[in-house]
């Protein structure tokens, strides 16, 4: 191996060796079953190769031997008798019947190379739209498949793409950087680096990481820091476990984040708490930002927020005092209208405070990211990539993840505007339980295609209702894997122990059909040497073999990489936007024809923005607060993982409870204009009177598969709509005005 400056952690055992006469296999846990991390992991089969039990591998610097019950429960997942285990495909008129024949991989990707080669050369590649969900590991290889076949339209099923790509697009927007929190994860030695400094304070903002554990972040690593001293404030409306261990929690009204940011940038500008010599050298458009924040008095910011006066401000003190900091933001962030100034009056805490690229500040992720954000757009003919649906109206999509509009697409299905949909290719997303606001219209709309592929673990409604083929999809467990970066640092290989059915990993199965499609874009004989091309393209400095055995390996990482010249492309010092500093007044939106300070707007409907409703509609509703056996639509088949948390559920105030005639267990309907769903009471007092929190993404795979597994009945986005923020990211998932009832 060539030293490239990467650090190895020695293993006192190899990667495989055996114990009580298992099998043990060390590796990642990055995906299929749903997560955003993969904590190092090890595998136990015994002599047929069976999965029989996953332990946290002791001696992985990320988690340390810990695992949560999902990766726990991992043999059931995989051994699930539910299992899609071969490749199926059904006549076109018989979508949502459940009719299905098996076939061979050979006639099920001839098949799909046939039709999509078909479409192509009839309509045009741009016809074939590309849908993924979450960070499973997927982004490199469906983009790679999307773009070399040569369709522009790669597309994240969620209206205004409101999960992750508002914070990267408005960072990047910004700052040209994303921003991470520094808990020593790029560190071998993790916390006794002694480069690393513990930050004082963690502003935990719309995220729950203990039970998320979401971009990057090991949730693990916030309750370390908690033992070792550090401080934390919480903007929720919920009281979480971590917000009852905060010295400031500020009991949010959800969507209302943007005001109480810019409250506390106010105090921390009038009391002048901010760091002068980073925002004098570093930043752009102080004295406008200071100018836009100043009408966020105390008092308007808790007419608005519901949060205390004194609790924002004690909370902006705490956090612009502390040597170093972090904003540890989640999705909260993403999932209001206008989430990019949203985004912007939060990021603005850690810019004009200096919490960049400083030890226990805000740190940002290694260019080698690159390749797991998208890879493989040089395929793309350049001016099919104009055809990009929502390009035209959203030039921010430029920044970030290359995706389409998810609104605009659903309206080019309906409207065959600026062209017609041909058809659709589906990996690692269940859209109509999960993503997709106003299912009903959704469905509608895709059945209006010829032609639907997707690519599962299990069936599920989104493809009872509209595939043709579908293909079975590989766990962790079942595949080889790579994963390099996304903020982790870190290089891990994923091995495969087991083998299920005929189920293929996305890798194979995308590499098998883009040889079919564009043979010079797929020139690997299979996917450990398409592993090994990425380590060498990447600097990794060793192939995948070598990997397997010495994973993880640590990317080298600096600090202060802005007075190093390390983050412009022309090798300045600065940041890469158009005036090389902290754009807080952006020239990237001003030139979009956004406005280029953040705001804040009320969300609608809401108790401020549409009082009229409230007679009818008195609650306000957020949606989708994780839970640690859940993720998203999958698991509801696992036995030990359902015990758990059996029914959808909504959080409601007891004295709430009291006023609609509901209880703890009971069955009801939440409901507004345009739906409503079933759900069970839980009652808590860790949400206030006039909210309620409920779970998304349900479906009963007990249920009749002819009526979709009873989605309809179960799916909160009955109530909401496509409609995204000005610059095309955001879209209000987690607020709302309904009522309650008994069912
Ligand atoms: N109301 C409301 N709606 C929400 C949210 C909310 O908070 N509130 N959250 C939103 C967010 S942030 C997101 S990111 C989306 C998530 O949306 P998605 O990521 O689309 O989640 P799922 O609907 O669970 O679809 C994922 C599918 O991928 C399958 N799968 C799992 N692993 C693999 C694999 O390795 N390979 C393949 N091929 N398939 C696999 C699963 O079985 C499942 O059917 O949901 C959004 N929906
Ligand atoms: N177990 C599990 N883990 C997951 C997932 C899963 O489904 N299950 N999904 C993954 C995905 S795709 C994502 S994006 C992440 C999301 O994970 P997080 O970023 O942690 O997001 P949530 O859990 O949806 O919400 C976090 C907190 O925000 C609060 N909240 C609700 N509305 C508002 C609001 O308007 N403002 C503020 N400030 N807070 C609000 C909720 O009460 C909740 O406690 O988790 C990932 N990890
Ligand atoms: S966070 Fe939990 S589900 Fe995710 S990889 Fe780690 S143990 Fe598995
Ligand atoms: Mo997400």
């Amino acid at each position: 191996m060539e030293d490239k400056g990467y650090t190895f952690v020695p293993h006192e055992k190899p990667f495989k060796y055996t114990e009580d006469g298992l099998k043990v296999t060390r590796g990642s846990a990055w995906t299929g079953p749903g997560c955003h991390i993969g904590c190092g992991v090890l595998l136990y089969t015994d002599e047929n190769d069976k999965l029989v039990k996953v332990e946290g591998d002791p001696e992985n610097p990320f988690n340390e031997g810990r695992l949560c019950a999902r990766c726990l429960a991992l043999p059931e997942t995989v051994n699930h008798e539910d299992r899609l285990k071969y490749p199926m495909k059904r006549s076109r008129d018989d979508r949502g019947k459940d009719k299905w024949e098996r076939i061979s991989w050979e006639e099920a990707l001839d098949t799909i190379a046939d039709k999509l080669i078909d479409i192509r050369d009839t309509y045009g590649p741009e016809t074939v739209a590309f849908y993924q969900g979450t960070g499973r590991d997927i982004a490199a290889w469906i983009t790679r498949l999307c773009w070399s076949y040569g369709s522009p339209n790669y597309i994240f099923g969620m209206s205004g793409m409101s999960c992750y790509l508002p914070r990267v697009a408005g960072c990047f927007a910004t700052t040209g950087s994303f921003w991470l929190g520094d808990y020593s994860q790029q560190f071998a030695q993790r916390y006794k680096d002694p480069r690393w400094k513990r930050p004082d304070v963690i502003l935990l903002w719309g995220n729950n990481p203990v039970v998320s554990n979401s971009d990057g972040l090991y949730g693990h690593w916030v309750v370390d820091l908690m033992k070792m001293g550090t401080k934390f404030i919480t903007v929720d409306p919920r009281r979480t476990w971590l917000a009852s261990k905060s010295e400031q929690f500020c009991q949010i009204r959800p969507g209302t984040d943007a005001a109480l940011a810019m409250g506390m940038l106010k105090v921390i500008i009038d009391e002048e708490l901010y760091d002068h010599d980073f925002v004098d050298k570093w930043c752009y458009g102080f004295d406008e930002l200071a100018e836009r924040v100043r009408e966020f008095t105390p008092e308007k910011v808790e007419h608005i927020t519901n949060v205390p006066a004194e609790t924002m401000k004690e909370a902006a003190r705490l956090f612009a005092k502390a040597d170093s900091a972090i904003v540890q933001w989640g999705l909260a962030v993403d999932t209001t209208k206008e989430a990019l100034p949203a985004c912007q009056a939060i990021s603005a805490l850690f810019e004009i405070t200096g919490n960049i690229d400083n030890p226990g500040g805000m740190i940002s992720p290694p260019s080698i990211l690159y390749y797991a954000g998208g890879w493989g757009d040089e395929f793309l003919d350049p001016e099919v990539a104009k055809k990009r649906i929502g390009l035209d109206k959203y030039s921010l999509l430029n920044f970030g993840f290359q995706v389409a509009s998810t609104d605009e697409m659903l309206k080019t299905i309906e409207t065959k505007q600026p062209y017609e949909m041909r058809a659709a290719w589906l990996q690692t997303t269940n859209f109509l339980t999960c993503t997709a606001p106003d299912p009903h219209r959704t469905i509608k709309a895709f059945r209006n295609l010829d032609f639907i592929v997707g690519v599962d673990l299990f069936m599920t409604p989104t493809l009872m209702a509209l595939a043709d083929i579908v293909l079975p999809a590989a766990t962790y467990a079942e595949r080889d894997g790579l994963r390099v970066g996304d903020g982790v640092q870190r290089g891990e290989a994923i091995n495969k122990v087991t083998q299920v059915g005929e189920a293929k990993s996305d890798m194979e199965i995308n590499l098998l059909l883009g040889k079919r499609l564009r043979p010079e874009a797929w020139p690997w004989d299979n996917v450990r040497d398409m592993f090994s091309y990425i380590l060498e393209d990447a600097g990794v400095g060793m192939n995948f073999d070598e990997l397997q055995e010495h994973a993880p390996a640590y990317i080298p990482f600096e600090y202060y990489k802005y007075k190093k010249g390390l983050l412009r492309a022309d090798g300045k010092p600065g940041f890469e936007t158009p005036t090389g500093r902290i754009e807080l007044w952006s020239n990237f939106y001003n030139n979009a024809g956004l406005d280029p300070l953040p705001y804040f707007e009320e969300p609608s409907p809401g108790p401020l923005s549409t009082p009229e409703l409230l007679d009818e509609y008195p609650l306000v509703l957020t949606t989708g607060a994780r839970d640690f056996t859940i993720f998203h639509s999958e698991s509801r088949q696992i036995e030990h993982l359902r015990a758990v948390h059996p029914d959808p559920i909504v959080q409601v105030n007891p004295a709430t409870c009291r006023t609609y005639g509901i209880s703890e267990g009971d069955w009801v309907w939440i409901e507004n204009d345009r739906g409503r769903c079933k759900r069970k009471v839980e009652e808590t007092l860790i949400v206030d009177e006039n909210t309620i929190s409920t779970d998304h993404a349900w479906w009963f795979p007990e249920g009749d598969p002819e009526n979709l597994y009873d989605v309809f009945d179960l799916n909160i986005n009955n109530l909401f709509q496509y409609i995204p923020g000005k610059s095309g990211f955001g879209c209000n998932y987690k607020t709302l005005l309904c009522k309650i009832y008994k069912a």
